[in-house]
């Protein structure tokens, strides 16, 4: 047999090689036998390549920024805004609470059974009543009563409370069952989970809230809850989504508190949020497009035919707390304008429209009806809807514009 040059080197190599991995074995024995630490273990220099551990995934260590908590920066506001503060401080905290049990029950909707008993950390229902008297509880009918109870369990400071989810308003006495809740100077209004159909789709939900004082030494009654927008003194909503946010204002400026999701606290992430004077992104569901008046199908075909400014971008969640946080962070509008079968909306004043027209307000953005200041809005009864377009000023003095001008057109 011949062989080529070219192969004897080939040979030779792999000889070479395997000589070497069993004197290095061997030496690894060796080594062993002179190392007791090393005895017991697997030892290997030189091999045939042996099946791959698993890969240990680097584990991303995040360092934490040097954030205030919640608790700290409501103690801080207190101090400098005085006794009226520290009453809402109080209620603002509880209501981080509350938002935190929702978002858990938010991350839980799709794992575990909401449509059983709800009972709280003690075991009892929610809703205080006997376990036998339970039928079925649905997630915003949990969420209603977490409220309810931050609202008026948590402090002596809410005497009274309107949610979306009930028929009338109820005093913090019928609420907890109990005479000793009868104190208090403000009342609040809330929606538990706006947005709850997005829930089976895990898209994001949230909840709104607004306060107002109570006339002093009178116990509230629906009239108490039929004040302008303009008298509230604290609103905010929180938003379950990718992050869940905390967003409020006492009535000057508007904070943001993302929860942080290992220690389980609110930290101060978003301080002094300013909406941008102007935004490319609109947000409405153009579904309802033939069903808007006049004024409103302009505006929209004026910003699609690009006679704007600037080129848009159309975003629609179907929340409003979500929708609204994009338009806050990113500039733009967001409208809910009323439609010839349901000509006021769909959007509820006191639980929607003016919470989140103040959070626009005091970011330094407007908040309309299209004829008007929301927060100017008289109520007439507490589950009253009107239209609502919300965002960066200019965006929302244009479509104020269309309105006036084919209002106009109409008188002619
Ligand atoms: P629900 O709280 O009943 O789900 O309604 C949410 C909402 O009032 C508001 O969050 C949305 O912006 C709006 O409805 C969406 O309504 P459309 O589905 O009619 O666009």
């Amino acid at each position: 047999m011949h062989l080529s040059t070219a192969s004897v080197l080939i040979l030779l190599i792999r000889t070479t090689a395997y000589a070497f991995s069993v004197g290095v074995n061997r030496n690894v024995q060796s080594i062993q036998e002179r190392i007791p630490k090393l005895k017991n273990r697997r030892v290997v220099l030189y091999s045939t390549p042996d099946p791959q551990p698993p890969v240990k995934l680097a584990r991303a260590k995040p360092r934490k920024k040097n954030l205030k908590t919640l608790a700290r920066y409501l103690e801080v506001e207190s101090w400098k805004r005085g006794p009226e503060a520290s009453d809402l401080e109080v209620v603002l905290r509880g209501i981080g609470e509350a938002c935190k049990q929702i978002n858990l029950i938010v991350q839980r909707a799709q794992t575990d059974d909401f449509y059983g008993d709800a009972v709280g950390d003690d075991g009892m229902p929610l809703d205080g009543t006997n376990i036998q008297g339970e039928v079925q509880q649905k997630l915003d009918v949990v969420c209603n009563a977490i409220m309810l109870k931050q609202f008026c369990g948590n402090s002596n400071v809410i005497a009274a409370v309107a949610s979306e989810e009930e028929d009338t308003h109820r005093t913090c006495c019928d609420v907890m069952g109990d005479s000793a809740f009868a104190a208090g100077d403000y009342v609040a209004v809330f929606d538990p989970i706006d947005g709850s159909k997005n829930i089976d789709a895990s898209l994001p939900v949230g909840t709104i809230f607004g306060i107002y004082k109570s006339p002093p030494g009178t116990s509230p009654t629906e009239q108490t809850f039929l004040q302008k927008g303009s008298e509230m003194v604290a609103a905010g909503y929180c938003l379950y989504s990718a992050t869940t946010i905390l967003v409020l204002t006492m009535g000057s400026g508007v904070d943001g508190f993302t929860l942080d999701p290992d220690k389980g606290i609110f930290l101060h992430t978003h301080p002094d949020i300013r909406i941008p004077s102007s935004g490319a992104i609109y947000s409405f569901n153009e579904a309802y497009f033939h069903d808007f008046s006049t004024p409103v199908q302009q505006y929209l075909n004026s910003l699609k035919a690009g006679s704007s400014s600037k080129r848009v971008n159309a975003r629609y969640i179907g929340a409003l707390v979500g929708d609204l946080h994009n338009i806050l962070i990113n500039g733009g509008i967001y409208g809910y304008p009323g439609t010839r079968t349901n000509p006021s909306g769909k959007l509820r004043l006191l639980y929607e429209s003016n919470p989140m027209g103040m959070i626009i307000e005091q970011a330094g953005g407007a908040a309309s009806t299209g004829c008007g200041r929301i927060l100017d809005v008289q109520p007439t009864e507490i589950h009253m809807r009107v239209p609502t377009f919300l965002g960066s000023t200019e965006n929302v003095f244009e479509l104020d514009q269309f309105h006036k001008y084919y209002s106009e057109e109409d008188n002619v």
